[in-house]
């Protein structure tokens, strides 16, 4: 086989018998895991496929696609394009700044963030959603139901994982390395969370939601729960949270919960449940799988990097803050000589607010430039900006971009340091280069 074709069928491999393509390249058994080490046929495959020997190959965790080998297969997702994978199991998959251009972002192009397995049946057909806990009339909902009973909305929303940005960290922190692509903008279709609930009635001591979906636990074990987060029912009643059946007018992609999620835009991803099976109204905090903890939760106060935090200091994550991200140019493009001047462009968001402005500077924050920005679609989307970079000379830049929220409040140089890694906000930087 050529490399190309090994890299191609050890990814297929992986992709759908992981357990084997495990066993293959690093001459493991499920049953006896940690047993192998590298042997010369696999090590000939695998050093094709990733273009060198893998000295810990040992160490693998069970099941997980060798990084390069998933990066370097651009199609290793199903039905998506040009993600950066993290790993398949469970899969986590960022998309590159440059891919992320459009103001509506396409399925294929929609960061994937898994806790835990995907279920094997993802059709709308005979999906149920169950409606329980502190409300007056427990409701059960086929999607149908959804379709037929509310009044259907689109709205383009932005999803951010908590742990985008995780990556800029020092030291670092556990989990995915996300630099700046676990965000998407898509445009979601669905009914107001709002209008169900005021169908089931909150009883007056409902005070937050718990969401529950039908992916498996990656252990197996059918009483374990992937992840199960909840919002203040303030936030289930927002306009613009919604209980989705449609991205882009199309199904959802399977990876990004079909046939039905939640959205609940400008908070942690984590909040926006897929594969939608029940929402749980509390009488109390939710306290569901990732509620509690550290998972989803910053120190109330600012820590030194590194430094240790009592459990009780952390607080629940809630509204994201404000961001932004220069898609155009990508970064490290060199511009022909002569050019003087740069078009730029890219989004800012800022959780529940508006953002107010963005800046650019291409002098390290000598200086800033008012970027032209445009209002939001409609509230929870990122606005598109657009600026005007002036290049004096030949040489080398780096491009900044900081947006401004509603409240005053910009994005920072560099963010406080915290222990799970979540929130990081700071400013995005691209390099050009103008050839002399
Ligand atoms: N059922 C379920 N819902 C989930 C998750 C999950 O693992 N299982 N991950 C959450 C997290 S942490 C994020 S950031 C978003 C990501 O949504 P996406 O994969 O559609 O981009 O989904 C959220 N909803
Ligand atoms: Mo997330």
């Amino acid at each position: 086989m050529k490399p190309g074709n090994v890299e191609r069928g050890l990814f297929e491999l992986y992709a759908n018998d992981p357990e084997r393509a495990d066993a293959v390249v690093f001459d493991r058994h499920p049953d006896k895991s940690r047993r192998g080490f590298i042997t010369g046929a696999s090590l000939a495959a695998i050093g094709a496929a990733v273009g060198s020997a893998i000295p810990f190959g040992r160490n693998m965790p069970f099941g997980f696609i060798p990084l390069a080998l998933a990066q370097k297969a651009g199609l290793a997702v199903p039905g998506k394009d040009g993600l950066v994978v993290f790993n398949d199991r469970p899969w986590n998959a960022e998309t590159p700044a440059h891919l992320l251009d459009d103001d509506v972002t396409p399925v294929n192009r929609h960061f994937i963030r898994n806790n835990g397995g995907v279920p094997e049946k993802t059709d709308p057909q005979g999906w149920m959603l169950t409606i329980d806990g502190a409300v007056n009339k427990p409701l059960q909902l086929s999607i149908d139901d959804l379709k037929k009973r509310f009044k259907p909305v689109s709205l383009k929303l932005t999803i951010e994982c908590g742990g985008n940005g995780r990556a800029g960290f020092n030291p670092p922190t556990s989990g995915n390395q996300w630099t700046y692509g676990a965000v998407g903008n898509a445009e979601w279709t669905g009914v107001r969370l709002a209008d169900v609930l005021k169908e089931a009635g909150l009883k007056p001591e409902a005070v937050y939601t718990g969401h529950y979906g039908a992916d498996p636990h990656l252990s197996g074990d059918p009483k374990q729960v992937s992840i199960s987060r909840g919002v203040p029912i303030a936030k289930a009643m927002d306009p613009d949270t919604i209980i989705a059946f449609a991205m882009n007018g199309s199904a959802l992609h399977p990876l990004n919960g079909a046939p039905l999620r939640l959205v609940a835009p400008g908070w942690a991803g984590s909040c926006s449940q897929k594969w939608l099976t029940r929402i749980w109204v509390r009488d109390k905090v939710h306290d569901g799988a990732k509620m509690t903890g550290d998972a989803y939760r910053v120190p109330g106060y600012p820590v030194a990097p590194g430094e240790k935090v009592p459990k009780s200091a952390f607080e629940i994550i809630q509204s994201m803050p404000v961001k932004s991200l220069i898609t155009s140019p990508q970064s490290g493009v060199t511009l022909a000589k002569g050019t003087t001047s740069l078009d730029v462009r890219g989004h800012a968001w800022a959780g529940d607010l508006a953002v107010r402005e963005v800046h650019v500077s291409v002098d390290f924050g000598a200086t800033w430039t008012k970027a032209e920005l445009s209002p939001a679609p409609n509230g929870h989307s990122w606005q598109r900006w657009r600026a005007k970079a002036a290049l004096p000379e030949h040489g080398y830049y780096e491009i900044w971009a900081r947006a401004t929220d509603a409240n005053g409040t910009a994005q920072p140089f560099a963010v406080a340091w915290n222990p799970k890694g979540y929130l990081n906000n700071a400013m995005h930087r691209i390099a050009v280069r103008v050839a002399a």
